[in-house]
């Protein structure tokens, strides 16, 4: 997500930037990640878990005697946890449980006579197997086993594993474990980085190897995912965290700076944008941001993600803005308008939106919202939507055609079939049709 004012040249005269992105790049794939991840993987695939285990040892510094975490243990996980973030916990698995149940109740299987003889219909059938991994790196996204292990279970997932890497002490973040134990995760292990999809993908854990691999990380992880896409699915490709608020003069800037503060302390390279049609309320975003980030806590990350790629942009009507926000297709779109609805009717790419001051992204980002926070980053949003329980289920379709259908479709088959070449093809069709006139019954 990031402007790019000559791609936008049609915009010309309509829109000024009160704060620009530096010139600095946004985040680019490193072919140095992308050449050593394939290097682990080959390796992981030809020694197995003894190379698995090598990596863990050099990379984290494991040292358990077993990957996995048993299920007595993982279910512990949550007892020394501080009683506030215990049930903050249980409240995020809750709601975002009930959302993808909700979700779930609306992918209606359903089947049709498309013609005398000839029903055709879908239903929806679980992915099998998925592997979560759950990084628990420069912060333990503690809602991220309720977006993915959560989500699959609401879906009928019958296989979720869950991986986390160790930390500092070889042993992985008990909040992190316990998100993991209340999503319902079948099995759970302490394993980091590309050795854990790896073992995951190559079915080194579990008995067989997982079909998808869902789950946010950091660079290597992401690379991983990409090159192991194919051979499983995945949710989405991963790029940095990203924000955008579309607000006109009614809207608060204390708030709408917090918003955009709120997604940049991700990392250096995470986009945060305003656009507004009022030049007021855009310098005002712009001096409170730098006024939030002195005290700050996170303002090492956040300042330079502010710095690089943050930008707040004057568009001189709703029409404009509307336009430049869908040419950015954000992550997340918060509105904060005196016409919210007006502005949601005209958009058409966002991973998820959050209408109103009321409304600020991390309340999706915990749990809280019921929404999933994996999105679609760097203008994804423009072709797909965020991980929800429809990515964990097939739409599987099927066909019954009888005696009477026969006719119905025969002919036509066998004229195609004949154009094209294909006579087995028309043979199929052409037996049927025989069948029926000689009363064949079989
Ligand atoms: N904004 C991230 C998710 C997250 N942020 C969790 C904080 N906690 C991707 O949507
Ligand atoms: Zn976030």
């Amino acid at each position: 997500m990031r402007f790019n004012p000559s791609r936008l040249a049609e915009f010309d005269g309509s829109y000024r930037f009160l704060k620009p992105p530096s010139d600095s790049p946004a985040a680019q794939r490193d072919p140095a990640v992308a050449t050593r991840v394939s290097e682990m993987l080959s390796a992981i695939e030809r020694g197995g878990m003894d190379a698995v285990l090598k990596y863990a040892r050099e990379l984290d510094g494991w040292q358990r005697p077993e990957v996995e975490i048993g299920a007595a243990e993982l279910a512990r996980t949550g007892d020394g946890l501080p009683e506030d973030v215990r049930a903050a916990l249980e409240l995020g698995h809750e709601r975002t449980s009930d959302f993808a149940r909700r979700q779930r109740a609306h992918l209606v299987d359903f089947e049709a006579e498309l013609a005398p003889g000839l029903i055709a219909g879908q239903r929806y059938v679980p992915v099998q197997r998925v592997g979560a991994y759950l990084p628990a790196g420069r912060f333990p996204l503690l809602a991220g086993a309720f977006m993915t292990v959560g989500v699959a279970k609401a879906a009928g997932v019958p296989s979720v594993l869950a991986c986390t890497p160790p930390g500092r002490e070889g042993n992985a973040d008990p909040a992190v474990l316990y998100g993991a134990h209340l999503s319902g995760a079948d099995r759970a292990y302490v394993l980091g980085g590309v050795q854990a999809l790896a073992a995951m993908a190559f079915g080194l854990l579990g008995e067989y190897p997982v079909d998808m691999l869902v789950g946010a990380g950091n660079a290597y992880v992401a690379e991983a995912k990409r090159q192991l896409f194919g051979k499983v699915a995945i949710d989405l490709p991963a790029g940095p965290s990203e924000v955008a608020v579309l607000a006109d003069d009614t809207a608060d800037a204390r708030l709408v700076a917090a918003d955009l503060l709120g997604q940049a302390e991700h990392g250096t390279e995470s986009p945060a944008a305003l656009i507004t049609t009022s030049p007021r309320l855009g310098e005002a975003v712009v001096a409170e941001v730098d006024r939030q980030l002195e005290t700050l806590a996170t303002r090492d990350v956040a300042g330079p993600a502010w710095r690089d790629h943050g930008s707040v942009t004057w568009a001189k009507d709703a029409a404009t803005a509307i336009a430049l926000m869908d040419e950015l297709a954000p992550e997340h779109l918060e509105i904060q308008t005196a016409d919210d609805e007006m502005y949601l009717a005209g958009l058409h790419n966002y991973g998820s939106v959050f209408l109103g001051p009321w409304s600020t992204v991390a309340y999706s980002d915990k749990g809280m919202a019921g929404t999933n926070h994996v999105l679609p980053t760097a203008g994804g949003a423009k072709h797909s939507a965020g991980l929800s329980v429809s990515r964990f289920l097939k739409p599987l379709t099927y066909q019954r055609v009888s005696r009477a259908g026969t006719e119905q479709l025969a002919g036509a088959v066998e004229s195609i079939s004949a154009y094209e070449g294909m006579a087995a093809h028309g043979a199929t069709a052409t037996l049927r049709r025989q069948a029926l006139r000689e009363g064949d019954q079989s």
